[in-house]
């Protein structure tokens, strides 16, 4: 890994570390405790190009394992349900205090277990803070028991009557973004805006059009698959045009925010009412969620549990406190500059080779290649590239041909590999590799009459040869260089 800050002091410590720890749990049950060796070795060995993913530090992952998983601590900070949270305390106002300073932000959250727990729970503060109804507020303050049947009909349709907006699935956005089978897309009356089918770039005046006529409690912006840059300036002015919350899902770019490189329209701490994330993606945290908002929504968020969630998990959120403080270094800006440099290197080698990339190019962490001058649905693409070392996940592109299961595309990002070390010319070279694999691709014939989208066939030459260029670009850059395992 590059240079990473961490509070373990001597690499043979954390190896003997992690040796003992895993013998104690060899020791109950040894195929777990085979499946973390296993687990380290196929990352080290493979080439993370998977958007969302990241390696946490050793701090990080340490701060996990031990026993604040045992305690219950339903409430916020200073306010439980369950005696005895005096520790839970201390890390839960650590990583709240972490993320203020880091964002700018007049409250977080610190309890979300991920991030669409994280967009539950702001969906759900902004429903009891906006919502005229003293009847929301009761349940708000969680005395629902008292309201009788009418009552509770009363409110659950005030509930439904509620609209929002949100990037479309094809066009980027998430599904907790108000995709109809998703619980957001039932929550609320939704609508989506997508992106002009020309360039594949967000199109505020649509947005705007979209705000006036539908008139939205909320306009959702934030995406898992544009890689273009969002100007919520812009989303606020239309947000405040129709008297709506702008919530932005900064999951994909918090770390490019958290490091510098998303600042003025296109920080959306300033300028959204509340923002939701994970922190284990571009942040490089533990697996989990956060809320930040401004201070008028704070005491709505901190009713996430047990209004939304299931109990906090203290020992995430402690790791979330260590890895928030290793974001406010002024490593973690070099970091951030490098993901988003290593983005355009690989995105600038793929078209050199004539790829055909969503928007021409990227200005974020990720790159979304179009499958289809291959002949291949990302389904197959991706299987393919991964039989070469290569890992990504295939994904929709705008008005996508083959539906969100097989998807003619693949989403490619750079934070892991960035953590790692490598730079722009090992993007270029990764571009010759990812479309050398591509070319080398055919799909294969169904069971049944015709092409399968699922099927297909690599040369065996061409995989050998990409899997051995990436053993030999990931060499010098080894994962975890302080832990040998036994
Ligand atoms: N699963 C995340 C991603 O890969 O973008 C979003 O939830």
């Amino acid at each position: 890994m590059s240079e990473r800050p961490s509070t373990i002091a001597a690499p043979s410590l954390e190896s003997e570390a992690w040796n003992a720890a895993l013998g104690v749990v060899e020791s109950v049950e040894p195929s777990v405790a085979a499946a973390i060796r296993a687990e380290l070795r196929d990352q080290r060995e493979s080439l993370k190009l998977i958007a969302s993913e990241n390696y946490a530090s050793p701090a990080v992952l340490l701060a996990m394992g031990n026993w604040l998983s045992d305690k219950y601590a339903e409430g916020t900070v200073g306010r439980r349900m369950y005696a005895g949270c005096r520790n839970v305390d201390t890390v839960e106002r650590l990583a709240a205090e972490h993320a203020r300073a880091l964002f700018g932000a007049d409250h977080a959250y610190a309890q979300p277990h991920s991030g669409i727990d994280a967009n539950l729970v702001a969906y759900w503060a902004v429903l009891a803070s906006r919502v005229e109804s003293p009847r929301l507020t009761a349940m708000a303050a969680a005395h629902v028991d008292e309201l009788d049947d009418e009552q509770w009909a009363t409110l659950r349709h005030e509930l439904g009557d509620q609209r929002m907006i949100g990037m479309s699935l094809g066009a980027g956005g998430h599904l907790t973004h108000g995709f109809r089978r998703n619980i957001s897309g039932k929550m609320f009356d939704q609508r989506s805006y997508g992106t002009d089918p020309e360039t594949g770039l967000l199109e505020y005046s649509a947005v705007r059009d979209l705000a006036r006529s539908f008139r939205p409690l909320i306009i959702v912006a934030g995406y898992s698959a544009y890689p273009r840059l969002v100007n919520f300036a812009t989303m606020r002015e239309i947000a405040d045009e129709v008297g709506a919350v702008l919530l932005v899902d900064m999951a994909h770019f918090a770390g490019l925010v958290a490091g510098g490189v998303l600042t003025g329209d296109f920080d959306p701490v300033p300028h959204a009412q509340i923002v939701t994330s994970t922190t284990h993606k571009s942040l490089r945290g533990p697996r989990g969620g956060l809320v930040l908002c401004e201070a008028a929504l704070a005491e709505h968020v901190d009713r996430g549990c047990p209004m939304v969630l299931g109990g906090p998990l203290p020992h995430v959120m402690a790791a979330k406190a260590v890895a928030l403080a290793e974001a406010r270094r002024p490593e973690f800006r070099d970091y951030a500059r490098s993901v988003v440099d290593n983005a355009r290197a690989l995105a600038d080698g793929l078209l050199s080779r004539g790829a055909r990339l969503v928007t021409g190019g990227t200005d974020n962490h990720l790159v979304l290649l179009d499958t289809t001058p291959y002949g291949l649905t990302g389904r197959q693409a991706e299987a393919a590239l991964l039989d070469a070392g290569i890992v990504t996940n295939r994904n929709s592109i705008p008005a996508d041909p083959n539906g969100p299961w097989y998807t003619s595309g693949v989403r490619l990002g750079t934070p892991a590999l960035t953590t790692r070390g490598l730079g722009g010319a090992e993007m270029d070279e990764i571009a010759d590799m990812i479309v050398a694999v591509l070319r080398a691709t055919t799909p294969a014939p169904a069971s049944g009459a015709g092409t399968s989208k699922a099927q297909y066939r690599l040369e065996d030459d061409v995989a050998s040869a990409v899997a051995s260029r990436a053993r030999e670009l990931l060499a010098p850059h080894p994962l975890y260089p302080s832990v040998t395992l036994e």
